[in-house]
């Protein structure tokens, strides 16, 4: 491994130059920028154009990850919020947590009927002593503070594809495993002309005044158990947040996040002068560790973003991509490096 000082050293030698752009190109010690906001997947870079008005406008990292994911929890077609895929009972569930640079949090799961649990999270945090509501109480909550509870109702997609799953009512949940076709149980959603099969985006982001906040939110599994609460809600696991720091997000099968506190482990990496990056690429390497010859089932993505400014990604398995933004003509794609050649 190349050290950064070292690297800045030969970066700063004529001979370096190219090294340096070939490694910069490829994320791993990306240049601070700042403001920028970073999202998992490609529904991403929808959210992250609306998160990147807020930050060109000296606005809040808060404001900015709250209002981009709000536009994938609206979006049709996509699963993460009500357009979502269902439990195995039939019935929408949705998780959201939210932390700001002061290492406020709140988070809502099993929360269902309520259009955005990203704002829902947020008012935990800002209202109430707590940091998780859920279920009926979340709903409760919502509903106390003037969210509409909408009609229970499938979108069209998502009632075709679990009626299609009922069929065999096998139980077999897939997360993010990018070769759908393996997968004889699950039935991929239609997004952007292109099968689906993502329930979450999580984003983070620093502002102007190099603050740091980051949100997440999703329908967790398609055909899960009904009461299943994956990472997303679970700050630590699928969100965290350390202004003096950095911060991390996750995508994937949370158990397995969830199990190694993924984003804290992260976040305490980078703490230790990892760049972000290798903080992510360690984190995976610790489930990976842990799974054995499971692991080819297994997708778990990361991002994270330093004080700096720098940002980095890492996955278990080929397929995942990130939206970065960080300039009004820069929001782009990117394909997160990944530790295993199924
Ligand atoms: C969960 N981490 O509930 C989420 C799922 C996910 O794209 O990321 N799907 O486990």
């Amino acid at each position: 491994m190349i050290h950064r000082r070292k690297f800045l050293q030969l970066g700063s030698l004529g001979a370096g130059t190219f090294l340096s752009n070939k490694l910069f190109a490829a994320g791993r010690f990306s240049k601070g920028k700042m403001p920028l906001v970073i999202s998992t997947w490609d529904a991403g870079i929808n959210a992250n154009k609306v998160a990147w008005q807020v930050l060109r406008s000296g606005g809040r990292a808060l404001d900015a990850v709250e209002q981009g994911v709000m536009v994938t929890e609206a979006e049709q077609g996509c699963c993460v919020g009500l357009g979502a895929y269902p439990d195995r009972d039939g019935y929408v569930t949705l998780d959201a947590s939210i932390m700001d640079e002061y290492s406020n949090a709140g988070g809502v799961a099993f929360l269902e009927r309520i259009k955005h649990p990203i704002s829902v999270a947020r008012r935990v945090m800002e209202k109430t002593p707590h940091v998780l509501l859920v279920g009926s109480g979340a709903q409760q909550f919502a509903v106390s503070e003037g969210f509409p509870l909408e009609e229970e109702k499938l979108s069209d997609e998502s009632k075709k594809a679990y009626e299609e799953w009922l069929k065999k009512s096998q139980y077999k949940p897939v997360i993010n495993i990018e070769n759908t076709k393996k997968q004889n149980s699950f039935v991929p959603h239609k997004f952007n002309n292109d099968l689906w099969n993502h329930d979450t985006i999580g984003m983070i982001a620093i502002d102007a005044k190099g603050n740091l906040s980051g949100s997440c939110t999703t329908s967790g599994l398609a055909f899960k158990m009904r009461g299943r609460v994956g990472d997303s809600p679970i700050i630590g696991a699928g969100l965290y947040v350390d202004n003096e720091v950095g911060a991390a997000v996750a995508t994937g099968v949370g158990e397995e996040v969830i199990k190694i506190c993924g984003t804290h482990l992260i976040v305490e990496l980078m703490r230790q002068n990892i760049a972000p990056e290798e903080a992510c690429k360690k984190a995976v390497e610790r489930i990976i560790k842990r799974n054995g010859d499971k692991i080819k089932d297994v997708q778990v993505g990361f991002l994270a973003i330093n004080k700096k400014g720098e940002y980095g990604a890492y996955s278990i398995l080929k397929g995942f991509n990130y939206a970065l933004c960080y300039a009004d003509d820069n929001n782009q794609l990117l394909d997160a490096k990944h530790a295993l050649n199924p």
